[in-house]
């Protein structure tokens, strides 16, 4: 079956055979670490210290970690799906930067979450492409204020990135693929039921059933380097 309109959501499931940790699986990111201490801003505003080291850990992970055949997989279904003239659209909450490695179009990839490739000068804004530790010594090159370069990454209770792009690409999809995401977190979590409510075919591939998993029309459980590949044999 072609559709014209396709949107993909993943989350850390996909990316967990490839070396990363979830956040709320067993032995989840948050059941290690103080989730209100690192992902919010009042954690960072309280000890960016102990934030910038968490983050610098993470950059290095992911930077040594390589794609699996999920994320494979969705770079040969973008590639099928541009080959046909519809539209495809990647939004991760992930910050790996895994995407891109397995060629995905960087183009066609929103990092909803951010981008742990990336820092963030809180003073004035300004984004820049940042591959080293962060630390609270650091001056922003843009505007010198001295002490508020962060990951570019987002925190409960901040908004994430490029929402308007996400919202009108759910819009006009037929078809939205969930991929190794608990559905705990907003707004990922609502994507489903918006683009079923406009029509769209829902599919979550998954390791096990996701929080919204009644919302999809089609569920199949299992590692993601397995169920993507296979899901998108089958359809493409
Ligand atoms: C496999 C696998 C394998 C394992 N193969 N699968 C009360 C009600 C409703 C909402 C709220 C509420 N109170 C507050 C809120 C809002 C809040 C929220 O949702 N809180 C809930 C926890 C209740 N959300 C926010 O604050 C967000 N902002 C917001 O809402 O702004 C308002 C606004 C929105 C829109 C427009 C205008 C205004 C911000 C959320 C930021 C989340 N940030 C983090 C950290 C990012 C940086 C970092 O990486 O450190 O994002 S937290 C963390 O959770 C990270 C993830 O992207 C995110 C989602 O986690 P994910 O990816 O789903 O991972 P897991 O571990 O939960 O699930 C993994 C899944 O994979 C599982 O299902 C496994 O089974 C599966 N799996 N191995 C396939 N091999």
């Amino acid at each position: 079956m072609t559709y014209q309109n396709i949107v993909v959501l993943t989350g850390a499931g996909i990316s967990a055979e490839s070396g990363l940790g979830t956040f709320r699986d067993k032995d989840g990111i948050w059941t290690k670490y103080p989730l209100e201490d690192l992902a919010t801003p009042e954690g960072f505003a309280r000890n960016p210290d102990f934030v910038h080291e968490f983050y610098n850990a993470r950059r290095a992970q992911s930077a040594k970690a390589e794609p699996n055949a999920g994320h494979i997989a969705l770079a040969d279904l973008e590639r099928a799906q541009s080959k046909t003239g519809g539209s495809f659209l990647l939004v991760t909450q992930n910050v790996d930067g895994l995407h891109e490695k397995a060629g995905s179009n960087p183009a066609n990839i929103v990092h909803m979450h951010g981008e742990l490739g990336k820092s963030r000068c809180g003073a004035c804004g300004d984004v820049m492409a940042w591959t080293g530790p962060l630390s609270t010594n650091l001056t922003c090159q843009i505007c010198d204020t001295k002490g508020q370069m962060r990951p570019h990454v987002v925190w409960f209770g901040e908004i994430p990135l490029e929402m308007d792009r996400i919202e009108q690409a759910l819009a006009k999809c037929d078809l939205f693929v969930s991929i190794g995401t608990s559905g705990d977190v907003y707004p990922a979590a609502g994507f489903v039921q918006m683009a079923r409510s406009l029509g769209a075919w829902t599919v979550e591939l998954n390791l096990e059933p996701s929080s919204g998993s009644a919302l999809f029309n089609e569920s199949h459980l299992g590692p993601a380097s397995k169920v993507v590949p296979d899901w998108v044999r089958l359809n493409t």
